[in-house]
């Protein structure tokens, strides 16, 4: 696994190329890394011997190649999976009025400091997507699961999650705004 890549590079700042199927068996391999990557973030003997972050998503620019390309690993209650899946070219096909944001704030591995401040997002979403058979699917999730997905569905449009706080206010936002922790 090639480094991840980090605030300033540009790479993380440009719109994603869309993913061509049949996947390339080099397309094939990265989105392979990429949850392997994420599962091993998660294994705490593994991320302590490689000083790793703990990561629930992945997305292609992360690793500096500009493809449409992420994957999501959250993990759930008594060593459950909530959702595993690698999303190519995903986009949000609807998605809730009501916004939602994580209680702590969120964190990126590309962005190594800690920026404060709640990061609203749709509270619903439906996502539509290829997966690694070049078939069609539809999500749709809600909560904690969409606020990632939401989160690596901007990494491959340029965006990062601090875009989103308040600059003068990190902490406000409106009051049908929900709080999730
Ligand atoms: C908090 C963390 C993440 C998503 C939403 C809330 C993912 C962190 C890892 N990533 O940088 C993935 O892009
Ligand atoms: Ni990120």
């Amino acid at each position: 696994m090639k480094d991840i890549t980090r605030d300033g590079n540009p790479v993380l700042r440009k719109r994603a190329e869309k993913v061509e199927f049949p996947l390339s068996d080099e397309n094939k391999k990265m989105a392979k890394d990429m949850m392997e990557f994420l599962k091993n973030s998660q294994d705490e003997k593994i991320a302590e011997k490689y000083h790793l972050r703990a990561g629930v998503g992945l997305a292609a620019p992360q690793i500096g190649v500009s493809l449409q390309m992420a994957c999501v690993l959250v993990p759930g209650p008594d060593d459950k999976i909530e959702l595993e899946e690698t999303l190519i070219n995903p986009v949000i096909v609807s998605e809730s009025v009501r916004m939602a944001a994580l209680e702590e704030g969120e964190g990126c591995l590309s962005v190594d400091r800690n920026v404060p401040g709640y990061v609203p997002r749709h509270d619903k979403v439906t996502i539509r997507y290829q997966n690694l058979d070049g078939e069609t699917k539809v999500l749709k999730i809600r909560d904690y699961k969409a606020i990632v997905c939401q989160h690596e569905i901007d990494h491959l449009n340029g965006i990062l999650f601090y875009d989103h706080i308040n600059k003068e206010n990190p902490f406000s936002v409106d009051d049908s705004t929900i709080l999730i922790g």
